[in-house]
């Protein structure tokens, strides 16, 4: 349903009519916000579809690595912490599946999408958390990499997107310094603590590079995404950012990049990286990530079990429908 199907897309454009196109390339050239009343092509149209929808998707099954911790947290104050950070995670979901349905797909058909696997949800979530210091590193890796692809969001064409952005925004950067604080105290703490960091540091660092999607030379959606400026920055240039700005805090923490080509590079002044495993990638992409199946059984489950308040809520309202009517 989501998928990008460029041959379809092509075809719906060149039926669009070409004034109307032009004035709406005139509009987000200027900047101009496009909002949900407002003509746009339905290559546009679908594309902010497919990737708002995969955003809400990855907030709420991205509560669920973390979720995992929270009854194991190991004191009160981290388990307050953690409970508010799956508690936004689930509040941006929601503003996320808002600003999708403005586009005119509801939610129940974006969530059927999710649960029969058409739609796509960030692979980053099917990684399991083994540590404490997996809830360290994915504040810090995860989040971080979230900010730093969710700033230039803000200023994406369409306007529910990009307001959602800014609340989401603010709360992803509490999120990345509540991550770090954790590292610190791990890799300045016992020797086994250490370790613990260091381990976590070396599961989460490549599939955090992943999160920011294929190289620019194989990723289908970016030039015309880049166009009509729902992307403000492409793949490459913000996980080239990521690794510049988090490098560094690797060493500040004692940890090391599990990276043996990192080096930095004075000419382009960021670091050179290895190579990406994009097998990896595309597998998880499929679905074969390591905790996939659990991740969807889990929201299967979750949707199912709360059946009955959508069920109350919608004869409330019809009550409601009717007393007014009466
Ligand atoms: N995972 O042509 P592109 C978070 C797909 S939120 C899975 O480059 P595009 C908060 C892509 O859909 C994390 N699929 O695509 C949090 C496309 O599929 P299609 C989520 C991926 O859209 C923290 C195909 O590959 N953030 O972490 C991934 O131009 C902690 C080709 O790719 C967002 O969604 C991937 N990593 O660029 C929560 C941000 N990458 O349709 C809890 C908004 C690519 O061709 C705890 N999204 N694909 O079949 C975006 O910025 C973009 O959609 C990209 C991908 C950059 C993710």
């Amino acid at each position: 349903m989501y998928t990008t199907e460029l041959s379809k897309t092509a075809k719906i454009q060149n039926l669009e009519d070409p004034k109307l196109l032009e004035a709406f390339e005139a509009r987000v050239a200027a900047d101009e916000f496009i909002e949900p009343k407002d003509w746009m092509p339905e290559a546009y149209r679908r594309t902010l579809t497919r990737q708002i929808s995969q955003h809400a998707h990855s907030e709420i099954v991205g509560m669920l690595p973390e979720g995992n911790w929270i009854t194991r947290a190991p004191s009160l104050r981290r388990k307050a912490i953690l409970l508010a950070k799956v508690q936004d995670e689930a509040g941006h979901g929601l503003y996320l599946y808002c600003a999708a349905e403005t586009l005119g797909t509801s939610r129940e058909e974006m969530i059927e999408a999710l649960h029969c696997g058409k739609a796509k949800y960030s692979t980053i979530f099917n990684y399991p958390t083994l540590t404490w210091a997996d809830i360290g590193a994915i504040g810090w890796l995860v989040d971080g990499a979230a900010i730093m692809n969710q700033v230039p969001l803000q200023r994406t064409s369409y306007g529910p997107y990009a307001r959602a952005m800014v609340r989401v925004c603010k709360e992803e950067s509490f999120h990345q310094r509540q991550g770090y604080e954790i590292m610190i105290t791990m890799a300045n703490g016992t020797p086994e603590q250490k370790r613990m960091a260091q381990d976590a540091l070396n599961r989460w660092w490549w599939p955090s590079l992943m999160m920011f999607g294929p190289p620019d030379a194989d990723s289908p959606n970016t030039a015309q995404s880049m166009r009509w400026r729902i992307k403000r920055e492409t793949n490459d240039e913000l996980r080239q950012k990521f690794v510049d700005i988090t490098v560094p805090q690797a060493d500040f923490l004692g940890l090391k990049v599990p990276d043996q080509a990192l080096e930095w590079n004075e000419s382009k002044g960021g670091y050179d990286f290895g190579e990406i495993d994009w097998e990896e990638f595309y597998s998880v992409v499929r679905g074969e990530g390591p905790v996939a199946k659990e991740r969807m059984e889990a929201r299967r489950k979750a949707w199912e079990d709360g059946a009955w308040v959508r069920d109350a809520a919608a004869a409330h309202e019809e009550k409601r429908r009717a007393r007014k009517a009466a």
